[in-house]
């Protein structure tokens, strides 16, 4: 059964006794199934948050079909392009399970998001730039990604209600789903309580939800630009009501332009996730 495992395979993974993986299933530390003939079973999902809740790393991923990644940069590279080959024929499982096990492996987020998901999603603009890469396979792609963000997502336990809030989006035009599903992930995995409102915001309503939720963070991602002014409006309205309320807004994405980083010089520009970890860690 596909994204099930055996104690005997997980044992192996993080190379460990058997009886060891038996007894977390029965004490309840490791989620288990049961096959009708009343054999335990153990979820992806459950294996990672069980490696994460104890931080215990996989030293054998392949006992999970997960390839190894490894410490070289060589094989790294090899993994993420990987990703991009099994995102580009639609193959969720294989995804899905290299992502998640670049986490497992103790990659940062922040890097697999980038390299897993930004620069896999450039090679895919690139296939269907040139034609290589039909309509749907690039849509399918996006929405094996948008799963993929899912279950990263749901690896990070809800953060307390007393936790940093940050709020954020994409303006009016803008239908890129990923980019803010992505900056959402990473800011709960650092223990943020982020919520992304999605995408095509008119401006008015994200400063609205800033005046109204008082977030200590804002986020806006510029995939694509429809029009400039509209797009200059929307920015001035996040600008007002992320000043009224003391909160910096971190801006990033392809579809930036330097004639709105002038415009806008007191929100904090960056270029990736990677950056992002590192402004949105230093805020907390
Ligand atoms: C998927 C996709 C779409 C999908 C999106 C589906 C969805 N629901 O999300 C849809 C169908 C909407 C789409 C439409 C179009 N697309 Co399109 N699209 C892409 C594609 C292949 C991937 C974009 C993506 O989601 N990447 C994954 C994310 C995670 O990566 P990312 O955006 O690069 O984000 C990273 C960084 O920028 C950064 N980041 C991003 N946001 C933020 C925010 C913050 C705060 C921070 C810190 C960092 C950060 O971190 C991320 C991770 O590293 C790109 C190719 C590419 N080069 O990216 C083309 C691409 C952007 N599209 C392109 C075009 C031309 C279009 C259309 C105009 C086509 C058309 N004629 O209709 C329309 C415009 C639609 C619109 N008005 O929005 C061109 C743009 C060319 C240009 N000059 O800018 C590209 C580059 C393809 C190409 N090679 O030509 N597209």
């Amino acid at each position: 059964m596909a994204g099930l495992y055996t104690p005997r395979q997980v044992a192996q993974a993080f190379n460990v006794s058997e009886s060891s993986v038996k007894r977390w299933c029965d004490d309840g530390r490791l989620p288990v199934e049961k096959t009708p003939g009343g054999h335990r079973r153990i979820q992806l999902l459950s294996i990672l948050e069980f490696s994460k809740a104890h931080d215990m790393n996989l030293i054998e991923p392949e006992a999970l079909g997960i390839p190894y990644t490894g410490a070289s940069e060589n094989q790294r590279h090899q993994a993420y392009n990987s990703l991009v080959q099994a995102i580009t024929l639609g193959d969720r499982e294989t995804y899905t399970q290299l992502g998640l096990g670049l986490v497992l492996e103790g990659r940062p987020l922040a890097e697999v998001l980038d390299l897993g998901l930004g620069a896999t999603f450039e090679a895919i603009g690139e296939k269907w730039s040139h034609g290589d890469l039909e309509v749907y396979e690039e849509r399918l792609a996006v929405q094996i990604a948008a799963e993929f963000l899912l279950r990263v997502k749901m690896l990070y336990p809800c953060p307390e209600e007393d936790r940093p809030l940050a709020v954020g989006g994409t303006l009016s035009g803008d239908y890129y789903q990923l980019p803010t599903q992505a900056v959402e992930a990473l800011l709960l995995s650092m223990d943020w309580n982020a919520f992304s409102f999605g995408t095509n915001l008119p401006g008015l309503t994200l400063a609205k939800a800033i005046e109204n939720r008082r977030p200590r963070l804002v986020w806006v991602s510029i995939s694509w630009i429809d029009s400039y002014s509209g797009m200059k409006m929307d920015l001035e309205h996040v600008r007002e009501s992320a000043r009224r309320v003391g909160a910096p807004v971190v801006v990033g994405g392809h579809g930036l332009s330097t004639q709105i980083e002038n415009e806008f010089p007191e929100f904090q520009f960056l270029n990736n996730l990677r950056e992002l970890q590192e402004f949105a860690g230093a805020q907390i």
